[in-house]
This record gives C-alpha cells, structure tokens and sequence, in this order.
C-alpha cells in the first residue's frame, strides 16, 4: 500500500481526472464502518467556506442580521481509526460568520475548548446553537470521563461567543449530535442521536447498556430522540422521547433499510407549517428528510436532499436566508481525508407541494 497526497483545491474545476482515493492510506478510513467510497474529482458545485482550518457538521443560524455557522474543528491528532470513530478527535470549536452568502468568511477564533469543559474528555462533535433569554447557547456533545457521549451547553453574549460551558452536561442527555429548533410558539426542542460511534445503539428506554450491540439488518431501526427544552435553555423539560420515522406505508424502518433509515445528524425545520427532519443516513451517505404536522412528529419519509459527498460523512442545516433556502454541508474537498473536512452552502429548491429538489455535490 502506498499514499497519494493530495489537496483537491489544486484540480481546478474543469478537472475530468478520475482520481480515486484507494490508494490512499487513509481511504480506508471510515467512522464506524470499512466501507469508503472512491473519491471522484469532478467539479464541485460548491467550494470551502474556509481552507485554513478543517470544519464539519454546520450548523447555520442567522442572528442579527449575519450568518453564523457552528461547525465541528477537524484536526489531524493522530489517534488512529477504529470504529467507534475516535479519530473524529476534535478539541475546540470556532465559528464561522459571513454578512450573505457569497460573501467574505470570518474565522471567530476559539470559541469554547475541552480544557474548558469540566465534564468532558474528549471529541467534541457536532454542535449547534439557539438565542433566547438574551443569550447564545452553545449545544454540543463529547465523551464524558467514563467514555459515553453526553451533550453539553454553554452559554455567551455573544453568538461567536467566547462560550462558557455548564459544569454538568444536560441531565439525562445522550449520545451526539444536538439540534435545537424553536418553533413558532417560542418553544425550543432539541433533536439528537447518532448510531455505532454515537451510542446511540446503547440506550434503550433512556437506559444506558453498554453492552448493547448495533442493529442487524432484519431488526427494526434505532429512531432517533427528542425532549423540550426548559425555559432557561440548560435542561430537558420532559423526559427523552423516540421519533417516529416512518415510511409511506406509516412502517417503522428496518436497521437493513440503510439508505432510509436515520443514522445522525438531525435537523429540524419548519416551512408553511409542516416540520421537515432531516438526518443523515450514516453508511449509506444520504441526507434525507421525513416531514409531520407536530414537532414530535412522527415523520414520513419523503426523499432524499443531498446524494452522498466526497468522504463518509454527511451532515447538514437547512437555513431561509433573506427568502432563499440554503443547505450548509461538508465534504472532503481540501484533504481527501475523512476524519478532516470542509464546510460548504449551497441553495436548496422546494417544489410546489413542497417536497424538496435532491442535490448533487458535483456539477
Ligand atoms: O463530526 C463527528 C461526527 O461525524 C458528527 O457528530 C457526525 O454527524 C458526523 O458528521
């Protein structure tokens, strides 16, 4: 085996090289699973938001009038791959603002770091963030001391912070990525959960099992979580409830209807009154969208947003910007590696009935 470096930057766009990345050492990388797809350089629709730093998992609001994106910090550690994904190895969050979309980037500097976090020991994975009370609150999940992911909050004046982080993760909280969405009512719902690395597969009833194994193929998929948040934005006001992904016959999925069936990466938004999750399928590398007519849903399956990117994660928000709908996501654009990512936007299109236009990351 040998390794190929490359920086996908330097093929210009009209590139029509096949490059494949399995020759690359780190091509068999993957978070939780061996399989990785072949890199492909064709021409991107869209580019890096930034290239001095490695961002994923973008959660984007927009807070006085500017965008802000709270992405996950990809950095090179060097803790090896497994597939619990431990070299998705990150230390600190920055956020990411721009005035439109097109416009210039600005990098936030440090925004919260591990070393601040009482709690938490390590892999600061997707976060996202809400205001309320006159505050920005940071939601974010790490593995705790005793190694099971739990998310956190911290708080700032700021929405690019510095952030201050509880002392405590939020009470019954579990496994990974946190979505906070507040629905017209003023009321805030986080969405969470994440399968094989996330643990998600290792609580049932809210318990956790440590013991507890991935789904097979014939056994019905592991849904994904919900609960209301209090009014002061730091705990669950109810207890941790399961979604309802259903398909359009109103079945639950099956773990072997991998390319519906919810992985990580919740989203939640709302349009014309229906509520459109949005998650990602993990090994299969969609983004796919299920929508209800109440924010605990259930959800029916409707289609896919995004096709798969370059790299084995897909991860996604879903903004209105100034009346356009923009889908924030990541690739492997810059590094060609999994585990170090980039984050990109790109406009989404909705149909009349209001089912959504499905994407592709190349042209
Ligand atoms: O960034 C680490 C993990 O990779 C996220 O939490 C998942 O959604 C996936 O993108």
């Amino acid at each position: 085996m040998y390794t190929i470096k490359f920086r996908l930057t330097l093929l210009t766009l009209n590139c029509v090289t096949i490059i494949s990345c399995n020759n690359n050492s780190d091509a068999k990388e993957s978070r939780n699973d061996t399989t990785v797809k072949a890199t492909q350089a064709k021409e991107y629709f869209s580019q890096p938001l930034v290239s001095d730093i490695y961002t994923a998992d973008p959660s984007a609001h927009v807070f006085n009038g500017k965008i802000y994106i709270y992405p996950s910090h990809d950095t090179a550690t060097g803790v090896p791959q497994d597939e619990q994904g431990s070299h998705f190895d990150m230390m600190d969050y920055h956020i990411l603002s721009m005035d439109a979309v097109g416009d210039k980037v600005t990098d936030n500097g440090i925004a919260l770091h591990i070393k601040d976090i009482p709690w938490a020991a390590k892999q600061l994975w997707a976060p996202d963030a809400a205001f309320a009370n006159n505050k920005y609150y940071l939601y974010f999940p790490a593995k705790n001391k005793q190694g099971f992911f739990q998310v956190g909050v911290a708080t700032s004046d700021k929405p690019e912070g510095p952030f201050v982080a509880e002392k405590e993760p939020i009470k019954g909280s579990y496994s990974i990525d946190p979505c906070v969405f507040k629905d017209d009512d003023g009321k805030f719902y986080m969405y969470f959960g994440g399968i094989r690395g996330g643990q998600l597969q290792r609580w049932n009833n809210n318990k956790y099992d440590s013991t507890a194994k991935n789904r097979k193929p014939e056994e019905p998929a592991i849904q994904p979580r919900m609960a209301k948040l209090t009014a002061d934005m730091k705990e669950f006001a109810e207890p941790v409830k399961e979604i309802q992904l259903l398909d359009k016959n109103g079945k639950p999925f099956m773990e072997k209807d991998n390319d519906k069936r919810f992985f990580e990466a919740s989203w939640m938004f709302k349009k014309d009154s229906k509520y459109y999750f949005t998650y990602s399928t993990g090994d299969t590398h969609f983004i796919c969208y299920a929508t209800g007519s109440s924010p605990y849903g259930p959800f029916t399956y409707q289609g896919v947003i995004l096709n798969p990117v370059d790299g084995w994660t897909n991860h996604q928000s879903i903004v209105e910007i100034g009346g356009k709908w923009y889908l924030f996501y990541h690739d492997v654009q810059l590094s060609g590696k999994t585990h170090l990512r980039n984050v990109k936007v790109t406009e989404m299109k909705f149909n009349s009935d209001g089912s959504i236009q499905t994407l592709n990351s190349f042209k």
